[in-house]
């Protein structure tokens, strides 16, 4: 197998990427990924996991690391021996009880996890959202103006938190208030990481979060429309359970609202740092479900998500015993030389059918469809009415175990 450590991999972080050994046939890196000098320069660290090999063992986890594109791709497909069930964080639920209630769609297997994947692609499936465009494109198009009379604004706060905060309750039907849903979807996401600061920090809102979340889920709270209340009517024709209805709305409430807010600010980013990816967008503003697309491949917003083996089995020489973990860098997999050409390159155009920033498999990403809608209707609204984006100051990066994003992007624009 090879090993890599170039002169940029040793000066890049506070200690090298590889240790210089190999475990088990593959190299050892000593780093922590978890950590803020990463998060604020993944690429070097993820071009080093690409350059390595199939698989990296992470010494400071105890797990693997897999970035190839093809490696995560089979991984992903492959969900008889890298389950879900024991947990999609770096925690094995064989072997530790989760802090959440362990959710019926992400952290299952098949037949379980079936049932209720089934009514979800059903009640936010492409068809049945098409009724929203409307609407999403009104509210769109307000907020816009709101930022074009700002002129300077963060396009984090101000736009990329505030479309999805602003369509997403009212589509599932929230009666109650939206102020913990950020701080929720953060939550969920960086206990998926391991034992440190970060996840320390999460645990210690856990109370007052899930408290918030056990109202806003019950039937009682959702509006008589809404995806909130068509998966309780999935389950009083007894297609799902009760309970399955609640955990649906959980994964909306979860995995729905700070996903979308990283994508948007990382296109707005992307546009504004490839002026002629902005023009081309500007000139076609059909393009803007193309931008959204190569965003979640340019820019993934969710980095890691966990497999556990349930079985032995063999990833290029290494071979797995059951019960290891597998962290897959979906972001990486996206910037795979192998796959992409010219990876790094911003390209609305590009071809970017299967890219891995909604995962692969049985579990790729149920709300999609939704977040496609988001994406496209609030691009497009740009494309129409503004003629300029410039950042004016750097951005800072809103630390998370697995998510990436900005917490602030300061910008201008100008009207078209
Ligand atoms: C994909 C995802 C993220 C966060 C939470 C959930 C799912 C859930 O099922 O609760």
């Amino acid at each position: 197998m090879e090993t890599v450590a170039t002169a940029a991999y040793e000066t890049a972080y506070s200690k090298p990427i590889f240790a210089g050994r190999t475990f088990r046939g593959a190299p050892v890196s000593e780093l922590d990924p978890f950590t803020t000098e990463i998060f604020d320069d993944p690429r070097v660290f993820h071009d080093a996991l690409l350059n390595a090999g199939p698989l990296v063992w992470l010494e400071r986890h105890g797990c693997w690391a897999a970035a190839r594109y093809e490696i995560v791709r089979s991984i992903l497909s492959d969900w008889k021996t890298f389950c879900s069930s024991r947990g999609v964080g770096l925690d094995d639920f064989g072997k530790v009880k989760p802090i959440r209630k362990q959710s019926e769609i992400l952290e299952a297997d098949p037949p379980d996890h079936t049932p209720l994947r089934q009514v979800i692609n059903r009640v936010i499936s492409p068809v049945a959202i098409k009724r929203l465009t409307a609407r999403w494109t009104e509210i769109a198009e307000e907020l816009v103006e709101c930022c074009l009379q700002k002129g300077s604004f963060d396009a984090v706060t101000n736009l990329a938190e505030e479309f999805p905060l602003t369509v997403m309750p009212e589509a599932i039907g929230l009666k109650l208030s939206r102020d913990y849903l950020l701080p929720y979807g953060s939550f969920v996401f960086t206990i998926f990481g391991p034992d440190n600061e970060l996840r320390r920090q999460a645990f210690s809102q856990a109370p007052a979060l899930l408290k918030w979340l056990d109202q806003q889920v019950r039937r009682e709270n959702l509006t008589s429309t809404g995806f909130g209340a068509e998966f309780y009517a999935a389950a009083d024709r007894g297609e799902i359970t009760e309970y399955q209805a609640l955990v649906a709305v959980r994964a909306l409430l979860g995995a729905g609202l700070d996903t979308t807010v990283n994508t948007i600010s990382a296109a707005i980013e992307a546009l504004a740092s490839f002026p002629d990816q902005w023009a081309k967008l500007r000139a076609q503003p059909s393009l803007a479900r193309a931008t959204f697309e190569e965003t979640l491949r340019f820019d993934s917003p969710l980095q890691i998500f966990f497999r556990t083996t349930s079985r032995s089995v063999t990833i290029g020489e290494v071979e797995l015993q059951e019960g290891e973990k597998v962290a897959i860098f979906f972001g990486a997999a996206n910037h795979d030389p192998r796959r992409w050409t010219d990876p790094y390159k911003f390209d609305i155009e590009r071809k970017t059918a299967g890219h891995v920033g909604f995962g692969h498999g049985i579990h790729t990403c149920a709300g999609q469809f939704v977040a496609r809608l988001e994406g496209e209707v609030l691009l497009e609204v740009l494309a129409r009415l503004v003629s300029s984006i410039q950042v004016t100051d750097p951005k800072t990066i809103r630390y998370n175990n697995v998510l990436h994003g900005a917490a602030s992007l300061p910008v201008t624009m100008e009207r078209a």
